[in-house]
């Protein structure tokens, strides 16, 4: 059957209205990669579930596909959100595919490149708060309660319902559950979505190791960071929404949220690139997080099957890596000096 979308896949699992009219860029469906060498090292079964190849480069189309069909669904005309970037770009482009008008609220310079262009791209309606992520998911929250524009941020229930889907995909794959699922943490929609689906599924449970940035990590310090910093900027957020939910999730599981510096991030997006997956620096954190872990001896990987969520592309934030590497070097264009340059 030609594939058609998450909701035509999975909507019989999801609890979703009936006045829901299906809004899809034929998101999900994305490869669990199987990455022999760290397995190796890790002595275990790890694979990277690449959420970077959903149509606007990151995890966020799963819920963005149910949320925008929802609200369209019912007649609204505008969509908002408050962004670190890849929920701007998710919700502009399925508002474009809809016709309906979208607002993004974003925090004033800290948006990787490639977010802001695709929101910019899809025709939404741009704004940068000066303020972080939190202030503006407050804007947000606000004006949807006063207003009929309709909220798309993951307090939006049924971005959570298209979010399980990707823990239905990994049981699909795998047959089974993994034992541990490490995934970045943020505003914490997706944490919960997993754990939501997986439960649901009734195919196993993995263990939850969420993922939080050093500098932004408020379920790990147990309480809010008023001013969050991290080269993650996806994460960089200092009131999760879904802080409760993602903190009852791990405890259940018998997993954690952990917190990893920026180096730790940074070192974990180049081990994944060097095994050919590049991914945005807060979409490393999951790995970040499980070799950390496995250093201090506290993740028995051993024999286990392991799924890291990389939750958006490399290209989303080439600045990140531009910065830190010398240019390419420039030589003339002739044979002799090629080969000089590189040797044979
Ligand atoms: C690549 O786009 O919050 O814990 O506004 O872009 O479900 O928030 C992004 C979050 C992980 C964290 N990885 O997920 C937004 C936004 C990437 C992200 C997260 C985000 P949640």
């Amino acid at each position: 059957m030609t594939y058609q979308g998450l909701i035509q896949r999975y909507g019989h699992f999801l609890d979703l209205p009936a006045h829901t009219k299906t809004i899809s860029l034929l998101e999900g469906n994305t490869p669990l990669i199987p990455m022999p060498r760290l397995s190796a090292e890790l002595d275990c079964e790890l694979f990277i579930k690449f959420e970077g190849l959903n149509p606007t480069g990151s995890f966020k189309d799963r819920g963005m596909t149910s949320a925008i069909s929802e609200a369209v669904g019912r007649g609204a005309q505008t969509v908002i959100c408050a962004s670190t970037g890849n929920t701007a770009a998710s919700a502009a482009a399925y508002a474009a595919r809809a016709g309906v008008r979208a607002i993004v609220l974003i925090p004033e310079g800290k948006v990787a490149a490639g977010k802001l262009a695709g929101a910019i791209a899809y025709g939404a309606e741009v704004i940068q708060i000066q303020g972080s992520f939190d202030d503006a998911l407050a804007l947000v929250v606000e004006i949807t309660q006063k207003t009929p524009i309709a909220l798309v941020n993951s307090i939006n229930p049924f971005r959570i319902e298209g979010q399980k889907t990707a823990a239905f995909e990994i049981c699909d794959e795998l047959g089974s559950a993994p034992d541990w699922l490490c995934l970045p943490v943020g505003n914490a929609g997706n944490i919960t979505s997993y754990w939501a689906g997986f439960k649901q599924y009734q195919k196993g449970l993995p263990q939850l190791l969420g993922v939080q940035a050093a500098g932004a990590a408020p379920l790990v310090l147990g309480q809010a960071v008023e001013k969050p910093e991290t080269i993650a900027t996806a994460i960089r957020i200092g009131r999760p929404a879904r802080g409760e939910q993602a903190l009852a999730a791990a405890q259940e599981s018998n997993g954690k949220i952990s917190a990893v510096s920026d180096e730790q991030i940074l070192a974990a997006q180049k081990i994944l690139a060097e095994e050919g997956v590049w991914v945005e620096p807060a979409s490393a954190a999951g790995l970040a997080g499980l070799l950390a872990e496995s250093a201090v001896g506290k993740f028995e990987a051993r024999g286990r099957r392991v799924v890291v969520v990389c939750t958006g592309h490399g290209m989303k934030d080439p600045a990140i890596i531009a910065d830190s590497f010398a240019a390419p070097r420039i030589i003339p264009a002739s044979y002799a000096a090629l080969l000089g340059l590189i040797g044979a």
